[in-house]
């Protein structure tokens, strides 16, 4: 047993992290459970969380964290998120009624080497740390690895560039585990959520054409909706729209691979700020950063559930 405890409102190693993931799921056995969706280009464990009382039939929201490796408020999110669900379960009502009738599965970091190489090499490094034949430059965008119009529109084939699609899509461990999984539970996985940083957006699909999908009114009013609860707590403002007309075009994105296999409610959030610090949000903004997200979060959820 270990004796001191998880700090939610530091920024945590990797090494950390996944001592964390043993230990919450050890404290909370019938509200916690992990598994290993797969490993990494450097062999390290993909630890999964899910989360929820067990039940039958059950709808499933999956969220991710932790796909750029510098964009590190995002698996301070997603620790944050399992801490508030296992400390308010029974004690907040939205929260109690969401794991008894849902289940999240929480993936707290997808590019574990790159976050990992942020911390001892580059704090600004994006992309996995795969070899890439043929170049000296090393990785790929995962965010741009997705079959879902692959490098066709704001990715770039060349291996050096941060953006770089790869050789193919899921030609990397982390973004083939992730998909493999999400593929093997499309009955259960009602919504996808991934989180990035930074720019206050709340995006949904398309990223990758210009074409609104066919849910583009409802995923719009959920939007408005999550953004407009998010800013009760410190009127942070959001920005929210589909991903090419509201960040930029961008082909390969998880998004809106989970939204054509069919993942309806499907949507990248991009954390605070909108460019002051950056990718270095200061430690005392993760507190206020999470608890806003978690209120947009829980309203999503919810919808789900009811919807
Ligand atoms: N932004 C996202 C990126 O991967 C994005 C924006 C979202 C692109 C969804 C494609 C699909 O570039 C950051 N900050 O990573
Ligand atoms: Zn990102």
């Amino acid at each position: 047993a270990r004796s001191t405890s998880h700090s939610y409102e530091k920024y945590n190693t990797w090494e950390k992290i996944a001592a964390w993931t043993e230990d919450i799921t050890a404290q909370n056995p019938d509200l916690v459970s992990r598994s290993v969706i797969g490993e990494t280009y450097e062999g390290r464990p993909m630890y999964l969380l899910k989360l929820g009382k067990s039940g039958t039939n059950k709808k499933a929201i999956f969220m991710d964290c932790g796909f750029h490796a510098r964009e590190w408020i995002s698996p301070a999110f997603c620790q944050w998120f399992v801490k508030e669900a296992v400390e308010t379960y029974g004690k907040d009502n939205v929260m109690t009624r969401l794991l008894n009738n849902l289940d999240f599965y929480v993936l707290p970091v997808l590019n574990i080497d790159g976050y990992v190489y942020t911390w001892t090499n580059d704090r600004m490094w994006r992309k996995t740390r795969s070899k890439n034949s043929g170049s000296f430059c090393i990785g790929t965008d995962p965010n741009r690895n997705f079959d879902a119009g692959w490098c066709s529109i704001g990715a770039s084939r060349r291996p050096c560039d941060s953006t770089y699609c790869g050789s193919a899509p899921e030609s990397e461990k982390e973004t083939k585990a992730l998909a493999d999984f999400i593929r093997e539970h499309l009955s259960t996985i009602k919504a996808y959520l991934t989180i990035h940083s930074y720019s206050q957006l709340l995006l949904f699909p398309y990223s990758y054409t210009y074409k609104y999908p066919e849910s583009y009114e409802e995923l719009n009013s959920i939007a408005s909706a999550a953004a407009k609860q998010l800013a009760t707590l410190y009127n942070t403002e959001y920005t929210y729209g589909p991903g090419a007309t509201t960040i930029y075009p961008a082909a390969g994105g998880s998004d809106d691979w989970a939204y054509d296999q069919g993942i309806k409610y499907s949507f990248t959030f991009e954390l605070r700020d909108t460019g002051y610090y950056g990718f270095l949000l200061p430690e005392s903004q993760i507190k206020p950063t999470c608890e806003e997200t978690l209120l947009a979060v829980k309203y999503i959820a919810n919808y789900v559930l009811d919807h």
